[in-house]
């Protein structure tokens, strides 16, 4: 194994060691449940949602929402999903990609229809807007004990989301570590052992959609660029057997990350 690979600590020293709320639970429930598997559960109603997640629930550590999809959305269907969360140990990640100035994410996060901040463990934001889109959003999260994760890298195709870019995302995520606590990159950028690195655009096989998605295997993602958690939607879930192919992926991607970190 490359000398690189050995330095890297393990997910329970990690866990030890990060004060980050969210980061803390997080490493917890993956070392419980051995699983490194973010289910992206894209569906349009509610009751798909209700069902993918407690039928994935047992092989994931994370259930990404995009809960604007939703045509029928209504505030019961965030209760319900939160106790299967709860029941079958996952947190959730509302993909909400904040984008704009502190002022207005803050209410976008807290209020509106959706109401995340009461749902979410976790949301996302770019960087664009600068330092600002994060005191926005800590000012609601932070004393709610949630997480941000900073979109350093996208898996699109030519994405613009690269060199200093990532840098500054990166910088950034570090320097605002009580309440960010990751990052979704293509790789470890961050050697801070509270920040995760989460990577979509993940199949079993290389390959990219009609519309841009670029995928990347699971050997890439872990053992090449040493990232933590892979986030999977359409392989599971346009799988002929959807269960036991995230059971599947759950057991390759622990067992490949347990013989990189350790
Ligand atoms: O760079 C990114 C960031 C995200 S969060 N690329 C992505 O694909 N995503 C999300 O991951 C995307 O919005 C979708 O929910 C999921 C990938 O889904 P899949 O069906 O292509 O695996």
């Amino acid at each position: 194994m490359p000398k690189s690979l050995l330095s890297c600590s393990s997910f329970s020293d990690r866990a030890s060691v990060t004060s980050h709320p969210i980061a803390k639970k997080l490493f917890e429930i993956m070392l419980q449940k051995k699983t490194n598997l973010a289910l992206a559960c894209d569906v349009l109603s509610q009751k798909e949602l209700l069902y993918w997640a407690e039928a994935i629930g047992p092989y994931i550590c994370i259930l990404k929402t995009h809960i604007d999809m939703l045509s029928d959305f209504t505030l019961e269907c965030t209760k319900q999903l939160r106790a299967i969360a709860d029941r079958h140990g996952f947190l959730l990640f509302e993909d909400r990609k904040f984008a704009d100035i502190g002022q207005t994410v803050m209410h976008q996060y807290q209020g509106g229809i959706y109401r995340i901040a009461d749902w979410a463990d976790l949301i996302n934001a770019h960087v664009v807007p600068g330092p600002g889109i994060i005191e926005g959003l800590k000012e609601v999260g932070l004393r709610q004990g949630k997480g941000l994760l900073l979109l350093a890298e996208m898996s699109s195709s030519k994405t613009l989301a690269t060199g200093a870019y990532t840098q500054q995302a990166i910088r950034l995520g570090e320097e605002h570590a009580d309440f960010v606590c990751g990052y979704i990159a293509l790789r470890k950028w961050s050697s801070h052992p509270g920040m995760l690195h989460l990577t979509p655009g993940v199949k079993l096989q290389q390959g990219q959609d009609s519309l841009g998605q670029r995928y990347r295997c699971l050997e890439e993602i872990i053992v090449q660029n040493q990232s933590d958690i892979i986030i999977v939607g359409r392989d599971i879930m346009q799988a002929k057997d959807p269960v036991a192919f995230a059971k599947l992926y759950q057991q390759r991607a622990w067992s490949i990350a347990t013989s990189v970190f350790g």
